[in-house]
């Protein structure tokens, strides 16, 4: 009796408790209206579009200014995904040309009305940078994800396709209020499975309840899918019953899903198959994929992620492979291009390509989920990454001609543009793992939107919407974000340093990492060439003579020694241990300063979330406060094994004013994380 009552009392007290906060409604935290302050109409569209009447119920839920006109204008085509919004007096006119720009017009009010923003009483024209913005997951058809540090896959297989989790009409009004429009729903690294008839129904059902979100779904394929599903002899594209298929399979895409997107291809790349496999190009077979796609409006992103063991620098090779194909792609192609020539590592210089290839549709690709970044352990913020990629100079044509001009739609061959990222989401309660893990997305979202966006503005925009608007928060914590990217550059691989990861899994650092007749480049060694003489890939005509790639004055500026930026100095050249930096520090000192700077960094970071704990709940407090501890023991790893590590070919000692080493080398070395590949 005694028990039951106690658990009465427990069950009446729960409504009175706080929900605990879980991070599960990231940025969207409007509060609801009991009822509708003001009236919003809908002018000219006939019939009851789902997307216009999602943007007007968001409106009527939880916009709290003035009224509200929302008109669609289909001559006004140059706004494409956009809007205008003009206030006068007591109202608020939104114009489109399709309904998905008033969705989008709808959010950027709530954005102002919950940031505090204010409408300025002259128009806002707001026109996306990109015409597709697409999330790539690296999900697999067994649930896990490949470099995925958020859980499981957020689709649920098995279940698809009669029942429907609610999370992905979440994810698809999320994705909607940042602008994003496409998701590629499969890993680069595909099954073939995906594109049989059982497949193809539950990805339908995902189409189904995206659409009316303006998200378009889209799926990578394993190009060896004619042989491995259709049972033919093999995948060679010039081979007319491989065409067939293609086409037969693109017809029955899109009796299913009328607007599917279209294809993501990675092929002849670690071990994927391709056309290389029959001696044809990369444009063959990307040029096959489009012409299946072709009749249904469908794209075909194609990747340039290519390299092989027994060849050039690493970094030389997708170059080396693309731009002789270049003007060779159908007008539905674009190609795929990771921002920098190796792999998404803290700090790369651009990817030579975005300079080259003048013929060429080209895409970027970014990383949001933290392969080289700590995971979703580690506290980076990657705006003023993608900033730096974006506002990188390729001179192709002249100076001025950005990686943003590049891609974006103001340039390029009047061709459909595009910009992706390799989404960092699961199934966490958080969505991403770490709670400022979702600044990632969302910041790709609004860069793929307005590419001209700062960093410093999206966080402040983020932090407000997640957290609070308090600027005795939002200021400090606007400060960690924008610091973080630079400090995890610098307790891992400073002055251009790259790829000093511990083999396969990418966590920590394992400088000294060899795999006995393993490929040489998956080998820390092959890139940071430390010998007694110095460190660094010789990447000047006297070396690898990478920099031929990148067009003058970049060729030079990056390729003699005394020009080049000394963020990327290691990553172009071999450099004595007594070079003298521009500071007059030697090069080791130098090494030295940045690894514990970006372990003082993190220290700093804990110190200032630490004072941050009576502005927000303390579930969210709590979570990123565990992780900064982690953040700051792993920086601390990182510069005693790096340091030490390299202190053997140096034979310096590490300037005495710095911490000195907590752990051992031999200690380090030890350490094996048992996580696998698709950890
Ligand atoms: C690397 C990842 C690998 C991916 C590959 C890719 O380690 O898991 O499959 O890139 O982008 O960064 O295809």
């Amino acid at each position: 009796m005694r028990v039951q009552l106690l658990l009465l009392m427990a069950l009446l007290c729960i409504p009175f408790l706080a929900r605990p906060e879980d991070g599960s409604q990231l940025w969207l935290r409007f509060s609801k209206l009991g009822k509708a302050i003001h009236g919003v109409d809908i002018l000219g569209i006939k019939s009851a579009d789902p997307t216009v009447a999602l943007a007007k119920q968001e409106l009527l839920d939880y916009w709290k200014g003035a009224a509200i006109t929302l008109q669609i204008d289909v001559k006004q085509k140059q706004l494409k995904d956009g809007y205008q919004i003009n206030q006068n007096e007591k109202k608020i006119q939104v114009v489109a040309s399709r309904p998905i720009g008033l969705l989008y017009a709808a959010y950027h009010l709530l954005r102002l009305q919950e940031t505090g923003g204010q409408l300025s009483s002259s128009k806002i024209i707001e026109i996306p940078s990109y015409d597709i913005r697409v999330l790539n997951h690296w999900d697999n058809l067994d649930g896990t994800i490949e470099r995925g540090y958020a859980g499981h896959s957020l689709w649920h297989w098995a279940e698809l396709p009669k029942k429907l989790s609610p999370r992905y009409e979440q994810y698809a009004r999320a994705n909607a209020s940042i602008g994003i429009n496409a998701t590629v729903l499969n890993n680069v690294n595909a099954s073939a499975q995906v594109l049989d008839a059982g497949y193809l129904a539950k990805v339908k059902a995902l189409a189904d309840v995206f659409r009316k979100y303006g998200i378009k779904v889209y799926l990578s394929v394993n190009f060896s899918s004619p042989k491995i599903l259709g049972g033919l002899p093999d995948s060679d594209p010039l081979r007319k019953d491989v065409q067939r298929w293609w086409k037969a399979k693109a017809k029955e895409i899109y009796t299913l899903i009328p607007d599917f997107g279209g294809f993501l291809v990675k092929a002849n790349s670690e071990g994927q198959p391709g056309p290389q496999d029959y001696g044809r190009t990369h444009a063959d077979g990307a040029n096959m994929l489009a012409d299946a796609l072709k009749p249904y409006g469908g794209m075909v992103f194609w990747r340039a992620f290519v390299y092989h063991p027994t060849k050039d620098d690493r970094a030389k090779q997708a170059y080396q492979e693309f731009v002789p194909l270049d003007g060779k792609f159908r007008d539905n192609v674009i190609v795929q291009i990771k921002n920098g020539p190796i792999d998404f590592q803290p700090r790369e210089p651009f990817n030579p390509l975005f300079g080259a290839m003048p013929h060429t549709a080209k895409m970027l690709e970014f990383q949001l989920t933290q392969e080289y970044l700590g995971f979703s352990n580690h506290l980076v913020y990657l705006a003023p990454l993608f900033r730096e990629v974006l506002d990188s100079d390729t001179f192709a044509h002249g100076e001025g001609s950005t990686i943003a001009k590049m891609t974006a739609s103001s340039g390029n061959l009047h061709r459909e543009t595009a910009i992706a990222a390799v989404a960092n989401i699961g199934q966490d309660s958080n969505w991403t793992g770490h709670h400022f893990a979702q600044a990632n997305w969302y910041a790709f979202g609004r860069l793929a939107w307005n590419n001209t966006l700062s960093s410093a503005q999206i966080a402040g925009e983020w932090i407000g919407l997640t957290f609070s608007r308090e600027e005795a928060f939002v200021d400090p914590v606007k400060q960690i974000m924008l610091n973080s990217r630079e400090a995890a550059v610098d307790y891992m691989m400073p002055l251009g340093l790259h790829h000093l990861f511990a083999f396969d899994h990418h966590y920590g650092p394992e400088p000294w990492g060899d795999i006995p007749g393993g490929r040489p480049d998956w080998m820390p060694w092959y890139y940071h060439n430390a010998d007694s003489l110095g460190i660094g890939f010789d990447r000047s005509i006297y070396g690898s003579n990478a920099v031929a790639q990148y067009n003058p004055p970049l060729d030079k500026r990056y390729g003699v020694r005394a020009n080049c930026p000394e963020n990327l100095l290691l990553w172009f050249h071999h450099v004595p241990w007594d070079y003298r930096m521009k500071s007059g520090k030697t090069l080791w000192t130098a090494l030295c300063y940045h690894y514990d700077q970006g372990v003082q960094k993190v220290r700093e970071f804990q110190k200032v979330w630490d004072r941050m704990e009576k502005h927000i709940d303390p579930y969210r407090f709590k979570s990123v406060q565990s992780k900064l501890r982690m953040q700051a023991r792993d920086a601390v790893w990182w510069k005693d094994a790096c340091l030490q590590y390299f202190q053997l070919f140096s034979g310096q000692p590490i300037p005495y004013e710095l911490e000195r080493p907590i752990h051992d080398l031999e200690e380090l070395k030890r350490i094996k994380l048992p996580m696998g590949h698709h950890n």
